[in-house]
């Protein structure tokens, strides 16, 4: 038998649409309000045949535009060169320092290069973990579909109901009601749902004031939540230290740090106990790991925030793996979902990151 070889991969082109997938539990919280939340899917197109997919989570409808004409500046730029996300990643990042290292040029970067890693994975023909040597598995997860700042007398049956999806032992509830008596009475509304022993995420999505957070976490700290998650503004690394110092509950934070250099930043300023970073403002891929290093070699426990597929692959990987945040919000799109039963993910034993459209539903999700 012979062994199989890799292909060196060209780029040839990249493909970006925009969704609207419509969501079954509507986001209402302190990040907003959304009935529908917006992807675009980017699929790098080599010139040996093989498509690599990878897509991104842009909040807002109104700013993919921007997104889709860098990732067409990053494509000119990156046409016939080799498919090698580390060299893309450097060369777009010198090529776009006058708009920044952080914000869109980043997230398109992330979008183009999680598509590259599964190109990558795909010619090689084994599961992204394997190409980045690792192994497929199961990664446990905690489940995020709902419960935002729901009406108090609905959390309890959508308690219930986020445990029964998976079989999950943990799952998120946002805080920040308008009185901390609320958001103790949801906390327990959810045990009496979900039972004692259910793990309990908790995130307040930047929505307190630091003297607000104090008095709040303080009061919430004996509710044995697992972590209180974005207490206040996420850049203010003085003011996340001073609530991670002061609480027994671990901080954690992550979602919104973009890139490397700024995590490492969190990460000498003491932010946070725990971090949770976001594939599409992390770098992709690449970003994570070089994200993972630093969290690794600090001992700080990493999850994942959204991308349930490609941040499956990173954390069987990743030295210091903590939990995967579970939502379904791309499956209507998705050929074939990941399996999630028994409180963990599974990743399927496929080529590349084991993602592929199912193009009915795509166009029926297009705008
Ligand atoms: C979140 C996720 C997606 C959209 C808005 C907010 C949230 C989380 O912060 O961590 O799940
Ligand atoms: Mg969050």
């Amino acid at each position: 038998m012979t062994a199989p070889t890799m292909p060196r991969l060209t780029l040839e082109r990249i493909d970006a649409r925009v969704l609207s997938v419509p969501l079954r539990r509507p986001i209402v919280g302190k990040v907003g309000e959304y009935s529908h939340w917006p992807f675009i899917l980017v699929d790098v197109v080599t010139a040996e045949g093989i498509v690599g997919h990878g897509y991104l989570e842009p909040y807002r409808a109104s700013a993919t535009k921007s997104i889709l004409a860098l990732i067409d500046d990053m494509a000119a730029h990156g046409r016939g060169k080799p498919v090698a996300p580390f060299d893309r990643f450097e060369a777009a990042m010198r090529a776009l320092h006058f708009n920044g290292r952080q914000g869109t040029p980043l997230i398109a970067m992330a979008g183009i290069d999680m598509a590259m890693w599964d190109a990558l994975a795909k010619g090689a023909g084994v599961p992204l973990a394997v190409l980045l040597g690792g192994t497929v598995g199961p990664v446990r997860a905690y489940n995020t579909n709902g419960l935002w700042l729901i009406p108090m007398e609905r959390i309890a049956e959508e308690a219930a109901s986020l445990v029964a999806e998976g079989g999950f032992k943990a799952i998120k509830i946002r805080l920040g009601r308008d009185h901390v008596r609320e958001d103790v009475r949801a906390i327990s509304e959810v045990r009496r749902a979900a039972g004692d022993d259910i793990i309990l995420m908790s995130d307040f999505n930047q929505g307190q004031s630091l003297t607000a957070a104090l008095r709040l976490l303080h009061a919430l700290d004996d509710q044995g939540l697992e972590w209180f998650e974005e207490p206040i503004v996420f850049d203010d690394y003085a003011g996340c230290a001073r609530l991670a110092n002061e609480l027994k509950t671990p901080v954690m934070i992550g979602e919104n740090i973009f890139g490397p250099r700024d995590f490492l930043r969190a990460v000498q300023a003491g932010a946070a106990d725990c971090y949770m970073p976001d594939l599409m403002r992390i770098g992709g891929v690449t970003g994570w790991l070089r994200t993972a290093a630093i969290a690794g070699a600090a001992n700080l426990p990493l999850s994942s925030h959204l991308y349930p597929e490609f941040s499956a692959h990173l954390l069987r990987v990743s030295e210091s793996a903590d939990w995967l945040e579970w939502r379904d919000w791309g499956n209507p799109f998705l050929a074939e979902p990941f399996p999630v039963r028994d409180g963990a993910i599974h990743i399927p034993d496929r080529p590349g990151a084991g993602i592929a459209w199912d193009e009915a539903a795509v166009r029926r999700f297009s705008v």
